[in-house]
């Protein structure tokens, strides 16, 4: 059955423009950097997938680990848990973490989306899932107060069901002049979630919790540093709402330490930080076991898929960082992600932006 061997990787990076830059309390995201993977194989199968690098900064080193990582995949099964293996021995002195571990879930997406595609499914079939419509929200940015309440509203008029915006603004008052603009347009029956981006100290996150108290937010994401895990659990203790956290979690072992000290009531997984689809199954077996909501970060179009597979499956973030270079597969209609009649993951290049956007 392993037949098919990797035969070939090509990284591409790009610059890609954003609808709205991401604003958040600790610095702006104004474009959107990727590193667009091909890896081919010696049958007509491409597996496809792209890494985010957050900063220009990190798109060259990024494409050059994954060429080099390409030489040590070559010739070897399309088997992304063997490759896993591979790398974790491979990276067992270096740590397997940072761009090495972006890297390493870049090839490790792509590779699934390969054997999806071998298997003529879609991710999720090939998972053991269905295609089913799953809860989306509408992710925005720290945008002030006038333009969050228009992308609330638009969010709204488009049948989401949940919003979340970032706040962290100067003073407290201003976070909840925020949440009260948004709330007023949009009503009792939509969810705002809030994302402070790790911008808070413990004793200021507490202070600034307990005044959002009655605003009745659906979360509060990230209110400290993302690795002081027990600086969560402190916040958490003291506050009623809801603490989510996990999008900088580098791989299940980071989750696992966070779990195990309670930093959070709700987690959160980057797909591309957490180790790729293989890593987003062992964190989604480590939420189910402390029957912790499990929600996605971010790539949006692998994420549907392992959500769909996901015990604990909470939301699906919509925040596009990909669309401008990406044939659009997935659909977003009465607040739930629909998925795309398309085998693998529904990554399909549009190769004239992509040369556009060339780095
Ligand atoms: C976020 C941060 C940086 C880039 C994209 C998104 C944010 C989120 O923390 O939760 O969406
Ligand atoms: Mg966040």
């Amino acid at each position: 059955m392993n037949d098919i061997l990797i035969t070939g990787l090509r990284a591409r990076a790009v610059n890609v423009p954003l609808e709205y830059p991401v604003k958040t309390a600790v610095g702006v995201v104004a474009t959107s950097p990727l590193v667009l993977i091909d890896i081919e194989t010696n049958s007509d199968v491409v597996g496809r997938a792209y890494v985010f690098t957050y900063t220009p900064l990190a798109l060259k080193p990024t494409q050059l680990m994954l060429e080099e990582l390409a030489t040590i995949i070559k010739g070897e099964a399309l088997a992304p848990y063997k490759i896993d293996q591979l790398f974790q021995s491979k990276f067992r002195l270096i740590g397997n973490t940072g761009l090495v571990k972006i890297a390493a879930a870049g090839i490790d997406m792509a590779l699934w989306d390969a054997k999806a595609k071998a298997a003529n499914v879609p991710l999720v079939e090939l998972l053991g899932g269905v295609a089913k419509p799953l809860p989306a929200y509408d992710s925005h940015s720290m945008d002030g107060v006038v333009l969050a309440t228009q992308r609330a509203k638009r969010a709204a008029a488009e049948g989401y069901a949940a919003i979340k915006t970032k706040i962290g603004y100067q003073t407290v008052e201003e976070d909840v002049k925020v949440i009260r603009s948004i709330r007023n347009a949009v009503g009792d029956d939509i969810q705002i979630m809030v994302d402070y981006n790790q911008s808070q100290t413990v004793p200021e996150a507490i202070r600034r919790g307990r005044i959002l108290e009655p605003e009745g937010v659906a979360w509060i994401e990230e209110p400290t540093v993302q690795y002081d895990y027990k600086g969560h659990a402190r916040i958490r203790d003291e506050l009623n709402t809801p603490i989510q956290m996990g999008e900088n979690w580098f791989g299940p072992e980071e989750m696992s330490l966070a779990l195990s000290v309670g930093a959070c009531d709700l987690a959160m997984v980057d797909l591309m930080k957490i180790g790729g689809v293989t890593g987003w199954l062992r964190a989604s077996a480590l939420a189910d076991q402390a029957r912790l909501p499990l929600s996605s970060h971010i790539f949006q179009e692998f994420s549907a898929h392992v959500l769909a597979v996901t015990p604990t499956c909470h939301w699906l973030e919509r925040m596009d960082m990909a669309g401008p270079v990406l044939e659009p597969t997935l659909k977003f209609k009465d607040g739930k992600v629909h998925f795309g009649d398309v085998a693998g993951a529904g990554i399909i290049w549009r190769e004239e932006a992509v040369e556009r956007f060339r780095v």
